[in-house]
């Protein structure tokens, strides 16, 4: 049987007025191991080994954090530290993050748990952790100063508190947090509904939206950028280093993102339409719902989507501002477009020696090119399918659609077989001549030339 929200709010409420009397404060040496990880590849997930069942997520590019049941408790350990975060092959950044790894490691738990988080500072300075989106009392918040002590370096803090609702929500420090979010840290929180025929999918997807400032040849993000990112990422990786979303034709797939960069990200994704069912203030009732093919994330926000995979292929899922699907570049390039580049390169080489005219016709030729970059750089855009250069970087990946892939298998299916007569083709031989508009009105020393407008709204021109 479920637990009603009012039954949980009720139970709650006096658990969480007796935490510390029923729990007793806990000792150092009953802290729970932290398991860190060092690889960015995508953990298979983590199935529930005790209490109510439910589908696990996979973080792309990540992991989900063990835990350890202690009487009432789901017990987690969190270790705060600088790690380093391979963005794509070819780029490593000097991040801070949890557990390894920027992001931390996806928790999961029930709706109804009692959580026990403990939080280790290996960084520097002090920091806290806020449950981004959690119901609890306020004295379990993390904003550092307003519900607690900071977190001083070496020390460990404990949070508990029983989750009072299933949905998408997630973790970042409320410390420092122009320096901590700009170098990295954040995780995802999914509580998961505990009647499992909830809101069930067969995959569930989770990323965050983070941004970098990171100069060309450089490891360490610039922590006082305001507007001038230059890395946009998926889970702290930009595209080709993006797992791919694997899934078995008729799936029900459900893909959760958060947004903590400081701009907005219209997150697109082809060959569907989808429904927005989850914020981070919880499940969107069906009759609310509204057919999208892009959704907004909201800056500090989350959103989750749903669509049933029905169309097997190999689809973009990216964010719709151009620039966001670049990867470092010179934010002073300047436009060529329609200049002759062979007079202009001649003059230029005189001044500049080496220099490489490009992008009088557009900049797609950046795509392909082999140019010597700085050490740790990445091209602005790169990756190659199975037609070409795909000219991209930064938020994008592609959702793999196949028939037969069996429950569990995340494994890159490689590039879509596309039937027969189903790719768009070239046309061979003469093409007829595009037809010209006609001509404006012309105008004569008596006025304008009426033109004669048909009921359907036409000009009469032949
Ligand atoms: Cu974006």
């Amino acid at each position: 049987m479920s637990l009603s929200r009012r039954d949980l709010v009720g139970a709650s409420s006096l658990a969480l007025l007796s935490a510390a009397a029923v729990s007793g404060r806990v000792q150092a040496q009953s802290i729970p191991e932290a398991p860190t990880t060092t690889t960015n590849t995508m953990q298979p997930p983590l199935y529930p080994t005790s209490g109510p069942d439910y589908q696990p997520v996979v973080t792309l590019n990540g992991w989900t954090l063990p835990w350890r049941q202690n009487g009432d408790w789901k017990e987690f350990h969190l270790v705060a530290e600088p790690v380093e975060r391979e963005m794509a092959p070819g780029m490593i950044a000097r991040l801070w993050g949890y557990n390894g790894q920027s992001p931390g490691p996806t928790i999961e738990a029930v709706e109804g748990d009692k959580v026990r988080l403990f939080v280790t500072n290996r960084l520097p300075e002090h920091t806290s952790i806020h449950w981004h989106g959690q119901l609890l009392p306020c004295g379990m918040d993390g904003v550092g100063g307003l519900t607690q002590p900071h977190i001083k370096p070496g020390k460990t803090f404990v949070y508990e508190f029983q989750l009072m609702k299933s949905g998408t929500f997630m973790y970042h420090p409320h410390a420092d947090e122009m320096v901590q979010m700009a170098m990295g840290m954040m995780g995802f929180f999914v509580v998961h509904p505990r009647d499992p025929k909830l809101h069930r999918v067969d995959r569930d997807f989770v990323f965050l939206l983070a941004s970098y400032d990171i100069d060309p040849g450089n490891y360490v993000p610039k922590v006082s950028e305001m507007l001038n990112f230059n890395m946009w990422t998926f889970n702290s990786r930009v595209f080709p280093g993006i797992d791919h979303l694997v899934v078995a034709k008729n799936d029900r797939v459900r893909v959760r993102v958060g947004n903590l960069t400081m701009t907005n990200h219209p997150i697109h994704m082809h060959g569907y339409d989808f429904e927005v069912t989850c914020t981070d203030g919880g499940w969107v009732r069906p009759e609310a719902r509204w057919p999208e093919v892009t959704i907004d994330i909201p800056i500090g926000a989350m959103r989750a989507y749903e669509f049933d995979a029905i169309y097997p292929g190999d689809w973009a899922l990216h964010c719709h501002k151009s620039h966001h699907t670049m990867n470092a570049m010179g934010h002073d390039l300047r436009t060529f477009i329609g200049v002759n580049k062979k007079d202009f390169a001649k003059q230029m080489k005189r001044l500049v020696p080496g220099y490489m005219p490009m992008g009088s016709a557009g900049m797609a030729d950046m795509g392909e090119m082999e140019m010597p970059l700085p050490d740790n750089t990445l091209p602005m855009m790169t990756g190659f399918g199975q037609f070409g250069p795909i000219e991209m970087g930064g938020m994008f990946t592609v959702l793999k659609v196949r028939e037969g892939l069996s429950a569990g298998d995340y494994k890159d299916p490689g590039w879509y077989q596309h039937p027969p007569g189903t790719v768009a083709y070239e046309v061979k031989g003469p093409v007829p001549a595009a037809t010209r508009a006609p001509s404006p009105t012309p105008q004569t020393k008596a006025g304008p030339v009426q033109r004669v407008v048909k009921p359907n709204g036409h000009g009469s021109h032949k």
